[in-house]
């Protein structure tokens, strides 16, 4: 068996080691603005390839199925310490695989099928998993959905609360993947409270701005509250699930599981337990503060080259571009973005589109690029080529501009390598 332990992946096989190492290559030569992604610490990446995977785990802390665990506890345990200490809460489950993982448990918890849901609607910046027809949030349950104002994009907390009493709600949810504005979380939960709503939180994207000091917490405001591990919060793909409801914690346990899931990824547990570490430390706050500020540096060269952001700038890391002006879909501008060697997706915005190749919303986050180290100038050049671009594509000849981008992006990335 000792080749089993010893062969290395390049040697097993090709096909695969062929495409890890391609994609290493391709995270160092492109610069990385889809807004749900991130650099994770080497720390992180060596919990991720641990030893560790081969454990397998069911339970909590102290009471688990399965023998072996005692070093598997005190990962866990240590998560769950930072998870309360950096978000400020008295429960945390850090088991969940992922943030949809996380929100369905919290639907398990606090729902029964076919009870009413309030959230955010996709267009507006929602999350699949909040009650999209195609998703079981939306098929078990009964989903509506708040917008944003049509004039100002942001969401309408008078209309927000008058949808909410004619409703009435079992859960209010606030969150999403593409809203770039600050949420009142203290508006939402006491409208939440007032038609008599479980209140819900999804940070998914926020979380590290949250964690870092740059975006109000949710908490006291909310009875629950999701996020992943993983976009501005800069760790492993996951998720957590946070409440100060001491009544729910054994609750919530049951509903991750058995609820939803069986076993743990042990070795995501340690990963977690790293990232919410490193997002205890002075630096993370700098850094957090550096990714608002970028977004900010992005949308004012974007809104100056007369690219309508939607909603007119930016509070978070996240920014949403409307093309409809200069005659473009997302996914035009995605590929043109792409061939220069910067990564972002398509996205709808307020009113769009059902079909996403219509779509003329493009996503841009500023929290991956923000951990290679580039500031306010890197983002202006960063601005000032997407807008290049998006020129160049609405004029029919974007080859040219393409080739000058490409090269731009290529000595940008030299100055700020990954995991060099
Ligand atoms: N919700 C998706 C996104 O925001 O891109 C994946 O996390």
């Amino acid at each position: 068996m000792t080749a089993h332990f010893q062969t290395p992946v390049s040697e097993t096989d090709p096909l695969i080691a062929t495409a890890l190492r391609d994609e290493k290559t391709r995270q160092q030569d492109q610069i990385e603005l889809i807004a749900s992604e991130n650099i994770v610490s080497r720390a992180v990446l060596d919990a991720l390839g641990h030893e560790m995977t081969n454990k397998t785990l069911e339970g909590y802390p102290g009471n688990r199925f399965h023998g072996g665990g005692r070093y598997v506890d005190v990962v866990e345990q240590a998560a769950i310490d930072r998870a309360r200490q950096v978000f400020g809460c008295d429960h945390a489950n850090v088991q969940p695989h992922s943030g949809s993982q996380a929100n369905l448990a919290v639907f398990f918890l606090l729902l029964k099928p076919g009870d009413r849901v309030l959230s955010l609607d996709l267009a507006a910046g929602g999350h699949l998993s909040h009650g999209l027809k195609a998703n079981l949030s939306g098929r078990w349950f009964d989903p509506h959905h708040y917008g944003v104002d049509a004039e100002t994009e942001v969401i309408n907390y008078e209309d927000l609360e008058r949808q909410a009493a004619q409703i009435k709600p079992r859960l209010i949810i606030a969150g999403g993947s593409a809203y770039p504005r600050q949420i009142d979380f203290e508006r939402m939960g006491r409208i939440a409270r007032k038609v008599g709503a479980w209140f819900h939180v999804d940070m998914a994207h926020i979380a590290g701005l949250v964690a870092g000091g740059e975006h109000p917490s949710p908490f006291p405001h909310a009875d629950i509250v999701t996020c992943t591990t993983t976009k501005t919060l800069r760790g492993p793909r996951g998720g957590l699930i946070l409440t100060n409801n001491a009544d729910w914690s054994k609750r919530l346990q049951s509903a991750v599981f058995p609820g939803v899931q069986g076993s743990i990824h042990t070795q995501v547990l340690a990963a977690k337990a790293i990232c919410l570490g490193e997002a205890l430390t002075d630096d993370f706050r700098t850094y957090a503060a550096q990714v608002r500020a970028n977004a900010r540096a992005l949308a004012d060269t974007l809104q100056a080259r007369g690219i309508r952001i939607v909603s007119g700038g930016t509070d978070t890391h996240l920014v949403l571009l409307d093309l409809s002006s200069k005659g473009l879909t997302g996914k035009r501008v995605e590929r043109v973005l792409e061939a220069a060697n910067i990564t972002a997706n398509k996205n709808a915005i307020p009113g769009d589109s059902p079909r996403p190749p219509e779509w003329v919303g493009l996503r841009l986050g500023t929290g991956a690029a923000t951990t290679r180290g580039m500031a306010a100038p890197e983002f202006i050049e960063l601005g000032t080529m997407i807008a290049d671009l998006v020129e160049a594509e609405a004029a029919g000849h974007a080859e040219e501009v393409i080739a000058l981008c490409k090269a731009r992006v290529a000595a940008l990335c030299a100055r700020f390598p990954v995991h060099a």
